[in-house]
């Protein structure tokens, strides 16, 4: 008799890849101790100094290109043999999809994709590591980097997507984020409302640890190994 799987929502940002090598924003060395979000990361930045944009991505498009995924990234794939799982990533990178997770919603966009930059469902997978002036779409634009910068919407069916996995989360892990960006940062409250057990994955407490049903301090590398082999213990005992 199959019992129903669990639904197991695992929303991630850049700490989960940070152990592959991927610079986090607002940890010690990352990407907004030294960059100006505006300059690089916001359309007005984009307007002003479209280069300097494309170099920003370009170096983390190399940098997501050189890393492999992590014991995190492998940990939370393994969690499908088990449950019902979907990733709601903020990150851009790859490396759930390539740990083998099947089920990956990016909420922030992805680098190794390029973008019209005046039509945003004019979207071109990259089968280079930059995306350089002159490179233009169908229509003639400047093609951009596929990824959400801060003052610009979220894709809406991607959005409202997430809205509908999260609240339907019986178990909610958020691995690996600060929990400052919105709206993604509203996701874990949004799956607590509606009953989800909420468990938080970070060496570090964040604006999300007060309301998280278990705080798991940690380095996601090292938890969620843990946790895979905790569940494979239980389920041996207690086969569904
Ligand atoms: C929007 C792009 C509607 C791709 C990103 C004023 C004007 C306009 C908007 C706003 C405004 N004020 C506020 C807003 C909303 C704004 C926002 O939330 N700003 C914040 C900073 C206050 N949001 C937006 O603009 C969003 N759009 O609101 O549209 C709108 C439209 C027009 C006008 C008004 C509103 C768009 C948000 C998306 C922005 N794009 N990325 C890219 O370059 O990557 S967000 C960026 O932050 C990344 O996507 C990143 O993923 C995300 C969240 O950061 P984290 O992933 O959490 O990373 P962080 O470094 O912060 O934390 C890492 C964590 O990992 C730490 O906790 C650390 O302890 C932990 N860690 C470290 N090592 C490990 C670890 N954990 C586990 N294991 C380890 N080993």
């Amino acid at each position: 008799m199959e019992f129903m799987r669990e639904k197991v929502v695992v929303f991630t940002g850049a700490g989960v890849s940070a152990e592959s090598g991927l610079r986090t924003f607002r940890d010690m060395g990352g990407y907004w101790r030294e960059y100006a979000i505006e300059s690089v990361a916001s359309p007005e930045g984009w307007k002003a100094n479209p280069q300097a944009v494309l170099e920003f991505y370009n170096e983390r498009r190399k940098a997501v290109l050189q890393a492999s995924p992590n014991a995190a990234h492998l940990a939370i794939a393994a969690l499908e043999a088990r449950f019902d799982v979907v990733v709601i990533t903020q990150n851009i990178d790859d490396l759930h999809e390539r740990a083998g997770s099947t089920n990956v919603m990016h909420v922030h966009g992805e680098i190794l994709k390029a973008r019209s930059s005046v039509d945003p469902f004019l979207i071109y997978p990259l089968a280079t590591a930059v995306i350089e002036m002159g490179q233009l779409c169908e229509h003639g634009s400047q093609l951009r980097p596929d990824v959400v910068w801060f003052g610009e919407v979220l894709p809406e069916d991607e959005w409202n997507a997430s809205v509908r996995v999260a609240e339907s989360a019986d178990v909610f892990l958020s691995v690996g984020t600060s929990a400052v960006v919105y709206p993604a940062a509203s996701l874990p409250m949004m799956a607590k409302r509606r009953g989800a057990f909420l468990v938080e994955v970070n060496p570090e407490p964040t604006a999300l640890t007060e309301y998280a049903d278990e705080f798991l301090q940690g380095p996601a590398g090292v938890i969620l190994p843990q946790m895979v082999e905790l569940v494979r213990g239980v389920r041996a005992i207690h086969p569904a």
